[in-house]
């Protein structure tokens, strides 16, 4: 898989992928990333890639020029790429099922929005998608970005070790993960619970089942809607909707 990332700051871009699994990704050749630096396409000698906003106003734009001459490069270089990715608060909220299809293109390309934002013909021309990655400001497409890089990169297969890890997750499946524990049995008085000590394969099995399936309960209970539940996860569901009911007093 390639990607590219035009950014007006590729050391950071290139500083979070030296790290972890997206660089053992990069080093093993199962994911290529190349960072362009935005201003190599400026068309002016002081490299500038941001204008006044058309119609006044505060903050800056990004240009289009630059934006379409760093998409030109990329295309000569690498050919068509099958998606360009436009970072930006205005963009669909981004969730697993977008790093799922995107994990499965060859090659994409993702910018970085800057400023107040980029120049509109950017997005009417070259711009295939736009991403959110949720409702808050940042100032920068830069961290959006990574993001995305991370949750795809760890999908292209090979990347992370087990696959049955990859699908088994939380978002995939729409349950929380259970909680988890390693040595030592007792830390500072905090026990880990007994169940997980014992050794009996079932009753750790549905101790995970009923954790799990209680804590999507509490904290996120949207997830439930879509959640693909076995009979088992269904029964400990209703079991701890009746013991809530009864709490409630209903
Ligand atoms: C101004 C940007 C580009 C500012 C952003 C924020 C979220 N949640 N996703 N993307 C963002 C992207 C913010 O440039």
């Amino acid at each position: 898989m390639k990607i590219d990332v035009v950014t007006i700051f590729p050391e950071t871009v290139q500083g979070l992928l030296r790290e972890g699994v997206v660089r053992r990704a990069i080093d093993r050749d199962l994911v290529e990333v190349q960072i362009h630096d935005l201003r190599d396409y400026s068309d002016d000698r002081h490299r500038s890639v941001d204008d006044v906003p058309y119609g006044g106003g505060p903050g800056m734009v990004l240009k289009c020029e630059p934006l379409f001459r760093a998409i030109s490069a990329i295309e000569d270089s690498v050919g068509l790429p099958e998606a360009v990715v436009l970072m930006s608060p205005q963009g669909k909220r981004f969730a697993h099922p977008d790093a799922q299809r995107l994990s499965r293109l060859s090659h994409f390309v993702v910018l970085c929005g800057r400023y107040e934002g980029v120049d509109e013909r950017v997005r009417e021309s070259i711009v295939t998608e736009e991403l959110s990655i949720g409702d808050y400001v940042l100032t920068g497409g830069e961290l959006p970005a990574l993001v995305i890089i991370d949750a795809v990169a760890r999908l292209v297969p090979g990347v992370v070790g087990n696959a049955r890890s990859v699908e088994s997750e939380s978002f995939v499946r729409g349950l929380l993960d259970f909680p988890q524990y390693t040595r030592p049995a007792e830390a500072r008085a905090l026990r880990v619970p007994e169940t997980l000590l014992s050794g009996h394969h079932k009753e750790i099995s549905r101790w995970r089942k009923r954790e799990a399936v209680r804590r999507t309960l509490n904290r996120r209970p949207d997830l439930l809607a879509q959640a693909s539940l076995d009979d088992e996860e269904r029964a400990i569901l209703q079991e701890l909707l009746t013991e809530r009911a009864k709490g409630a007093g209903v």
